[in-house]
């Protein structure tokens, strides 16, 4: 007999949720927790001036990484010396020439912060409010709050891909909030109450030289996966911000219980955790493992989107 999949509801209804802890109108989550303290705590965390970027290039010839069924960033030249050539471009007094250009892109189809009402279920988006509030441009938990606040705090990397011993983790591979404790020690740093929590997989930066069939292939994306524990280790550690180098922050379908992305319900929906996505971390990641250092100050803000349900993003790490 088929196995029987409960619903992302049901498999979640126990667990804590952060409704109204910040007020009935709240739509940044638990970046609340990121006060100007938790600044001073990242802060003293830069000991070196080094820094990096984790987005990935928009429009890259190789092609980007989306979620399935996504298009890909299309970049379009409308305005170029070609013009000028041919006499079309426009003229000004002093001769001054220029190039434009317009992207059609799909909002999630870069490194971005999604929306903490991207997701839901029960009608209900995060901190309760009704689905209904999505239609046609969101105006609740949009992704225009997180990107009106921004991002800083105190980021630490976990690289589980290194801690496993691999270049990057297989497809559907699985790990804990254990296996991060497991990895910290071994890294020798500590996740920290507060800390912007960075995983790295391989997942993302492997794209590139990847076939994109095999890409592809029963899609299923290495990543954290879901349990009780886990979730209650989120909430008690009071987690801002979840980041990684895979298209969905987690595995797509939990083992377990067959659901498909619950984490982004049981953290995201649930608890406000603000999910940073699609992510290259391997810079960064061989640069702490040559040093040792593997917490940094984080700095983030994604675009200001009206009603938008996530919007593209390129984070700043200085160690
Ligand atoms: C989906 O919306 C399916 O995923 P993501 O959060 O990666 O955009």
């Amino acid at each position: 007999m088929d196995k029987v999949v409960p619903t992302v509801a049901e498999l979640t209804q126990d667990l804590p949720r952060n409704w109204g802890k910040w007020g009935a109108a709240d739509e940044v989550g638990a970046l609340n927790y990121l006060t100007p303290a938790e600044v001073l705590r990242g802060m003293s965390a830069v000991r070196q001036g080094k820094t990096f970027t984790l987005q990935i290039p928009m429009g890259h010839p190789k092609g980007d990484p989306v979620w399935p069924g996504r298009n890909q960033a299309q970049r379009i030249n409308v305005m170029d010396h070609g013009h000028y050539l041919c006499g079309k471009g426009p003229q000004f007094p002093g001769k001054l020439e220029y190039a434009d250009d317009v992207m059609f892109m799909y909002l999630q189809g870069s490194t971005q912060y999604d929306a903490l009402g991207h997701v839901w279920c029960d009608d209900q988006l995060y901190n309760g409010f009704d689905a209904n509030t999505t239609i046609g441009g969101m105006t609740k938990a949009s992704v225009l709050p997180l990107a009106e606040r921004g991002v800083v705090g105190r980021g630490v990397l976990i690289d589980m891909a290194r801690h496993r011993g691999k270049a990057v983790l297989d497809p559907g591979e699985h790990f804990s909030h254990e296996d991060l404790l497991a990895a910290a020690a071994q890294q020798g740093v500590t996740i920290q109450k507060h800390d912007v929590l960075v995983i790295r997989t391989g997942w993302i930066g492997s794209f590139y030289d990847r076939d994109r069939v095999e890409f592809y292939k029963n899609f299923v994306e290495p990543g954290l996966t879901y349990s009780p524990e886990l979730v209650r280790w989120f909430a008690d550690m009071e987690i801002p911000n979840l980041v990684t180098d895979t298209i969905a922050n987690e595995v797509t379908i939990d083992p377990v219980s067959g659901v498909a992305l619950p984490l982004h319900i049981a953290l995201m929906r649930n608890l406000g955790v603000a999910f940073t996505e699609i992510c290259q971390l391997d810079p960064l990641a061989q640069d702490c493992a040559d040093d040792g250092q593997w917490s940094f100050l984080y700095v983030a803000a994604p675009l200001k989107v009206v009603g938008g349900s996530g919007a593209p993003v390129n984070p700043v790490v200085i160690k």
